[in-house]
């Protein structure tokens, strides 16, 4: 079919000219509206009356209160962002409290659609690619983050850097607050699981992961019955070079620990800076087999009245490290545990009934280990520890490490109920611990410095609010750091059961917030919101106003994984395709709302490097890009550059267009690629 152009150009203007005509009508009767609304004027069927509105909804008085505290109005901004892990999506949530709206979804460790992570892009593909390779040789793309970190100076949030693991893979991935988006991730090249991450040291200037399942470090093989042999343990200190906003591996080392398997970490501060402490489960050493008439490993590895809390000398760890007093596995250099003992960079201090959560206190005088078998909390001081490692001992565990005596370093046991997991401290004294089993989160009190803060005797159990359900960590407001802001606290739940409309088998997360600017008892739940995807475990929240993200990128033509500008970044005037053999580059720019240029030619078999500048300069002015059944999506966000590459294996006529609706003639943001056959 053949169309008369010249009779329908002038149709078309006339349609545009149209619809244009009837958008703008559109927009000042929306106006209208609002300033009606703002005058006073009643809107039909809206009431004031709060008690009536209260009374149709069925709302206490407490419900409203709630209500009060949590409401953001339209345009009015949090006070804080909730930086959580995604869990089994591999990703982070960045919420905002006090509302809990989801502000970003932030891809990780997995491709992400609409951020165009993973599509092709090739700043994106080069991220994945470093986190590792499947056996068959594609990049790694399921991941099961754990523990957010906020990047630290002074043992205080700075709101730089954000840092997470992977627990299924051992990886850690760097994330620049800036622009929000991942720039680094690091494999660990000497084992395949770790949970003892990510947490920092007081200045960041090490990021701690710590291992979780034991196995033959650098991937060897052995038979599970050679475990006690050859099955190990580690933690990784990873040296984060603030000014490239990258690990540097090159900096790097390990610790080889045994085969336990070492659980959640946490950094010593102020007073215990320097210092590293991880808990450990599993030091019966099981090895599974039920199959075989051994205990199963739940049992199994629940033997013991006691764990092993481990106390890592950091500081003396750097200098053994830069002795060069290390062996290579898979060329990363390992400070054996031989060596761990004999420069005194470990001990041992018995921690009861299979420990989960190890948190240091603000003033960092104390270690809070909870078990997850025992209802207390018990709380180690950092100087009884120094004092015992001074006086020594000549108790070891069966791989020689010196292992204190537990009444010696104890401060203090609190009863708090069943399942205590993790701990979380406020301004007032009080620190709080996740109940499991319980479904609860308990109040108690400090002892030592922050005991004067509170009016209720030190190391009491003051209050357990209920919460629904099951609940794993606790965040609260910088309460990882040398000053917690106090005011609010997130329940994290595993399960929850009846708070939302059904949905399936498959029920989302519910994260609550809890109000906990009060004392004594006072500490309601005010929120609850499903987070419906992957299970997140931690989480952290910093103070908004420490962020300074960008608005749009600094420059035209930035590069996010440089984070300077592309010297290759088509600019307005300069686009074009050039072609050398079969090796095509197009230099394209997008601005509302036409791609430069709109046709591109090119011929199968060719191989196709495609860069694309959006010279925008305006907030939120984001386009995207897709070519059909390429697979391929970018998103590219004002300033930016981005570069893909693909083989023109197929021929035809494939329209790309812009996938953000970007602009009232959004639809016609688009172009085509001609593909002419080989033959
Ligand atoms: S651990 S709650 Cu990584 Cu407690 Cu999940
Ligand atoms: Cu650009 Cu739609």
């Amino acid at each position: 079919m053949k169309l008369n152009r010249s009779s329908t150009r002038p149709l078309l203007l006339v349609t545009v000219l149209m619809i244009l005509a009837a958008m703008a009508v559109l927009v000042v009767s929306c106006q209208d509206n609002a300033e009606q609304a703002a005058s006073g004027a009643q809107v039909a069927g809206a009431t004031e009356d709060i008690n009536a509105i209260a009374e149709a909804r069925g709302l206490t008085p407490a419900d409203i209160a709630a209500a009060v505290k949590t409401y953001t109005p339209s345009g009015k901004h949090d006070e804080y962002y909730q930086f959580a892990s995604g869990g089994q999506s591999g990703q982070v949530y960045v919420i905002g409290l006090p509302s809990m709206r989801i502000i970003k979804q932030i891809a990780v460790f997995t491709p992400e659609p609409w951020q165009g992570f993973g599509y092709g892009e090739l700043g994106t593909m080069s991220v994945l690619e470093q986190g590792g390779l499947t056996p068959d040789g594609s990049p790694l793309t399921w991941a099961d983050t754990h523990h957010p970190a906020l990047s630290e100076m002074d043992g205080d949030y700075d709101g730089d850097f954000l840092f997470i693991n992977d627990k299924a893979n051992a990886r850690v991935a760097v994330i620049d607050l800036r622009d929000f988006d991942v720039k680094q991730i690091v494999k660990n090249p000497i084992t395949l699981s770790d949970h003892g991450g990510t947490f920092v040291t007081p200045d960041t200037d090490y990021i701690v992961e710590g291992g979780q399942y034991a196995m033959p470090l650098g991937f060897a093989y052995s038979s599970i019955e050679n475990y006690e042999e050859d099955y190990r343990g580690m933690i990784t200190f990873w040296k984060f070079d603030r000014e490239k906003g990258r690990i540097d591996t090159a900096q790097s080392f390990a610790i080889e620990l045994p085969p336990y398997w070492q659980d959640l970490c946490d950094s010593g501060k102020l007073v215990s800076e320097g210092w590293v402490f991880c808990n450990s489960i599993n030091t019966e050493m099981a090895t599974g087999g039920v199959e075989l008439g051994n205990p199963p490993f739940e049992s199994g590895a629940s033997q013991r009245d006691m764990d092993y809390l481990h106390v890592f000398n950091l500081e003396k760890a750097k200098e053994v490290y830069a002795a060069g007093n290390v062996e290579m596995i898979n060329d990363f250099p390992v400070i054996t545990l031989e060596t761990a003992i004999a420069e005194g960079l470990l001990y041992f201090v018995p921690e009861p009934k299979s420990p989960h959560g190890v948190d240091v206190t603000p003033d960092g005088e104390f270690m809070v280990v909870a078990g997850k078998l025992d209802p207390h909390v018990t709380i180690f001081g950092f100087d009884k520890l120094m004092a015992a490692i001074e006086a020594g001992t000549s108790e070891t565990d069966a791989f020689g490490v010196p292992v204190l005596d537990f009444d010696a370093v104890m401060e203090a046991q609190v009863e708090l109920g069943l399942g205590p997991l993790h701990t979380q401290y406020d301004d007032k004294g009080y620190a709080y611990t996740s109940l499991f089993l319980d479904s609860a989160v308990a109040r108690w009190t400090l002892g030592g410095a922050a005991d004067e803060l509170t009016e209720e005797p030190a190391w009491t159990l003051v209050q357990k609010t209920p919460v629904q359900y099951n609940i794993g960590h606790i965040t609260a407001a910088e309460g990882d750091t040398v000053s917690p802001d106090g005011q609010w606290l997130v329940a994290m739940n595993k399960w929850a059961v009846d708070r939302f409309l059904p949905v399936g088998p498959l029920l989302p997360q519910n994260f609550q917030l809890l109000d906990i600017s009060g004392t004594g008892t006072d500490m309601p739940v005010v929120y609850d919101m499903p987070l419906p995807d992957g299970e997140p475990h931690y989480a952290q929240i910093i103070k908004a106003d420490k962020i300074e993200a960008w608005e749009v990128y600094p420059e035209i033509g930035w590069d996010p994984h440089t984070q300077a500008v592309n010297p290759d970044a088509p600019l307005a005037g300069e686009e074009r395709i050039e072609r050398e053999g079969n090796e095509v580059h197009v230099y394209m720019t997008a601005i509302r709302s036409h791609f430069t240029p709109e046709r591109v030619e090119i011929q199968q078999g060719d191989h196709v490097v495609w860069h694309i500048t959006n010279i925008e300069r305006a907030l939120d002015a984001t386009h995207g890009f897709t070519i059909p059944n390429y697979n391929i999506h970018v998103s590219i966000e004002p300033g930016e550059t981005v570069s893909f590459e693909f083989d023109a294996l197929q021929s035809g006529v494939f329209s790309y267009y812009c996938t953000e609706f970007c602009s009232a003639l959004h639809l016609e943001m688009m172009g085509y690629m001609m593909i002419t056959p080989s033959e």
